[in-house]
């Protein structure tokens, strides 16, 4: 059941009605999914539906435009259109509802995501590369309205890419950039400022983007007049509009109920972004929502009978319909047969995706109801575990909540017992567990060989007369050597152009290896960040560069909400290897020294974090991440880009292997963790403490996510006893992190003789100067008088209190 995407070639009048009516029957085969998909919501199948009712005609029309090799970024209403597309069947909608766990079902998400998120998968089962231009591509949904459209940027951006810059193997990505990035978004979405930076980024770049808006005048109760200025959104982006003098966008407007109009207005969009790389709007206007917004609510309660009228006369299907009688296309008697049948083949899919989705579901339950009927016989407790048996046959709906709740309950019935049928529960939980939660907590990364912990360190090697040069001059050597080894490498960021980014990283890069590689963007970190999702998942190696960690706060929502869970919600079939450089800690000021790691390092989880403490380190970080098929961020140091180092030999091949801590220094008395600019202080603290007989062990973290795998540090502590962890983030913040790893998952509490401490910043912002940081952040007095004072406690002869 698909579209017919093929209007080019020259039809007979039959030909022509028989795909007409195979769109009006994808139509209401859609709207029956719809019907009953919130029927089975209300039935307690399913525990939310939101469906794309109202909105089908034009998503027909935009598939007919959609070539293979195109992606669209759309959200939650698109249902149709991947109907259309041929990437989404009755089943399958009905599993995404339900949460079928199986990919083979429930091939969006296995069940991760809530009915209406949709995927094509771009990777195999083996995490590779299918070819994507042979499949028609839809990047994966996410819920926060208007966070797909910094990832449609990028998605757009590769086809420029593609088409302008000579080099890259090109096989699975892109016919010559021919392909256009579709984008959907809902008219109260486009309220947000996600949707301004984009349109406004898209028509800078020019890229083939083409956006429709899909408007039903309400976002769920507020209608169009609380969103919008003059409530019509292509009104107020008129001045987008290009004309003969300045590039822009070209703008279409059309009514959603008006099937021919439709077509001709997708084909037309399609024509001119795919040949000229324009981005486009189409502000599909009048559509509605037949059963309101979601199953949470109903909009009898928002909106007026009028509008409830006008909405039933001019739903796109009933248009439609009426449309195909008016032009003898079929008589009413003809579509109330193929409506009664579509009604039927429905119900069918539905009937079938319940089964698969409960099936599995049945055969554990029975299962674990014969080994709580076992236990329940050898067991004097047999009458409560009965109990627990009993209430789990009679469940109508057995989730697998509910199979484990019961027997780990049962269980403690027979803690005291001894039985081989206590041990057969046991190992069974055990087993279930095992197999089982997988299905809800794999591929938050790679499971390729391409996993970026995989990547083997190589050791940075240098001549014996190596120079000691500026730290941003190893770095721009080795970027230097990336954009020379890998021609699908890219860096784009605020002043990483024309003058080689703020500290001189890439200065000269530009003019080697031209502007669509080495690129200047404008001030909009959360569509740097989605420019490079997007092109990272049509095969690019994009590096977004943030000028500064502080402001990473605006990209953060897209790395989170995105980026982070890419791999995750797609369980393992879509990637975006997006390496975000960005520079951070200690300069001067409330918005350019702060160190909000451990807020990052609790919104990213999926993504990998690296400090290096030198710019050798990060060179490294880069060179392997770019052998991976993984998003990280590089926290480079702020300060450290004018310090000396001596320059590699090996520039370019190098690898700072991730999830390894390197103790910097040796020493008996305690175990000092530290990462990023404040390692230095450290290190100079430790020196200081070395005069006064104390002899601390220093580790460099290096790589917050991962966290040291070979638990390094607990056997540090194994030695000294005792752990301080300083860094510059407020209490609480990545300190906490780093503690919790230590004593919690390296069970380091054991060896402790003295508490573990850490030492952070104050709570505020650190203040301007450099009293504001000495007074703001710990210094190495500070970090000298922790230490003191931990041995002070130990032994008060030999440190006698200092203050
Ligand atoms: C950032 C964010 N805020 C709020 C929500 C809750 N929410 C989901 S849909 C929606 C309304 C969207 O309306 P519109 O963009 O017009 O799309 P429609 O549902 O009408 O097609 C809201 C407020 C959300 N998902 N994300
Ligand atoms: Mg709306």
């Amino acid at each position: 059941m698909k579209t017919n995407s093929n209007t080019k070639t020259e039809i007979t009048f039959e030909d022509f009605k028989t795909e007409i009516l195979n769109d009006y029957k994808l139509a209401v085969t859609s709207r029956e999914c719809s019907l009953l998909g919130r029927r089975e919501v209300l039935t307690g199948k399913a525990k939310f539906g939101i469906f794309g009712d109202g909105k089908e005609i034009p998503q027909i029309a935009w598939a007919k435009a959609f070539e293979n090799g195109d992606f669209r970024s759309g959200y939650y209403r698109d249902q149709t259109f991947m109907m259309a597309i041929g990437e989404l069947t009755i089943q399958q909608f009905f599993a995404g509802l339900y949460g079928n766990t199986d990919l083979k079902d429930e091939p969006m998400s296995a069940g991760r995501q809530m009915g209406g998120h949709f995927t094509t998968h771009s990777l195999d089962e083996n995490g590779h590369w299918k070819n994507l231009t042979q499949q028609k591509n839809s990047s994966a949904d996410i819920s926060p309205t208007a966070g797909q459209m910094p990832r449609l940027l990028g998605l757009a951006q590769a086809s420029k890419i593609y088409r302008n810059v000579e080099g890259i193997d090109t096989t699975n990505f892109s016919k010559e950039g021919n392909e256009i990035a579709w984008g959907t978004i809902g008219n109260a979405s486009t309220s947000e400022g996600l949707f301004f930076e984009t349109i406004n980024a898209a028509g800078v770049l020019q890229v083939p983007m083409v956006i429709s808006v899909w408007d039903d005048e309400y976002g769920i109760s507020v209608h169009a007049r609380h969103q919008t200025t003059k409530e019509n959104i292509s009104e107020i982006l008129k001045g987008f509009q290009r004309d003969k003098n300045n590039k822009g966008y070209e703008i279409f407007r059309v009514n959603g109920w008006n099937y021919p109009e439709l077509i001709d207005t997708y084909q037309r969009a399609a024509q001119v972004s795919r040949k000229e790389h324009i981005p486009v709007m189409i502000h599909v206007q009048e559509l509605t929502q037949p059963q309101g917004h979601s199953t949470s609510g109903s909009h009898e309660r928002y909106k007026n009978q009028e509008r409830l009228d006008w909405e039933t006369e001019y739903d796109c299907n009933t248009q439609m319909r009426q449309w195909v009688i008016d032009n003898n296309i079929a008589t009413d008697d003809e579509l109330i047969a193929l409506e009664r049948e579509i009604k039927k083949t429905v119900r069918d899919g539905k009937k079938a995706a319940w089964n698969a989705f409960i099936k599995p579901i049945i055969s554990e339950r029975s299962e674990a109801l014969n080994l709580l009927d076992k236990l329940a016989s050898s067991s004097p407790n047999g009458v409560f575990i009965k109990k627990l048996k009993n209430d789990l046959t009679e469940m109508e709906v057995p989730l697998r909540r509910d199979i484990l709740s019961a027997t780990r309950k049962a269980l403690r019935y027979v803690v005291s017992e001894e039985s081989s049928e206590k041990i057969t529960l046991q190992n069974w939980i055990n087993n279930y567990i095992e197999t089982i939660q997988p299905k809800y907590s794999s591929h938050l990364h790679s499971t390729s060989n391409l996993n970026a912990i995989n990547q083997s360190e190589v050791l940075p090697t240098y001549d014996s007369d190596s120079q000691d040069v500026d730290g941003r001059v190893v770095l721009r050597e080795n970027f230097d050597a990336i954009f020379n080894n890998y021609p699908e490498a890219l860096i784009f960021g605020e002043d990483a152009g024309y003058i080689g980014d703020v500290n001189q990283g890439l200065e000269g890069l530009q003019e080697k290896y031209g502007e669509l590689r080495v690129s200047d963007t404008g001030i909009r970190e959360a569509t740097i960040i989605g420019q490079g999702i997007g092109m990272a998942m049509r095969g690019l190696r994009p590096i977004a560069e943030i000028q500064y960690l502080d402001y990473v706060m605006y990209a953060l929502q897209i790395m989170s909400d995105d980026l982070a869970t890419l791999h995750y919600r797609t369980k393992g079939r879509q990637k975006a290897p997006l390496i975000i450089r960005t520079r951070g800690h200690r300069l001067e000021g409330i918005w350019h020294s702060g160190s909000q790691m451990g807020g990052i390092l609790n919104l990213i989880r999926g993504i990998h974090v690296l400090v290096p403490r030198n710019m050798t380190k990060a060179a490294g970080f880069y060179n392997t991440l770019l052998e991976s098929d993984e998003p990280a961020l590089v926290v480079e140091c702020l300060n450290g880009y004018r310090l000396k180092e001596k320059l590699p030999n090996n520039i370019g091949e190098f690898r700072t292997p991730l999830g390894i801590v390197e103790t910097v220094r040796e020493g008996d008395d305690m175990t000092l963790v530290s990462y990023g600019s404040t390692l230095r202080l450290v290190e100079q603290a430790a020196k200081e403490l070395q005069v006064v007989g104390i002899d601390v062990e220093i580790i460099d973290v290096q790589s917050l996510l991962p966290f040291d795998l070979n638990h390094d540090i607990v056997k540090s502590i194994v030695k000294t006893n005792r752990v301080m962890v300083i860094d510059e983030d407020v209490e609480g913040g990545a300190s906490a992190y780093i503690l919790n790893e230590v004593l919690n998952k390296q069970n380091a509490f054991q060896y402790l003789d003295s508490q573990p401490k850490t030492l952070a910043a104050k709570s505020h912002r650190p203040a301007y100067g450099t009293d504001g940081d000495y007074f703001s952040k710990p210094s190495t007095e500070d970090i000298f008088e922790a230490v003191y004072e931990i041995m002070h406690e130990l032994s008060p002869a030999d440190f006698p209190r200092l203050r």
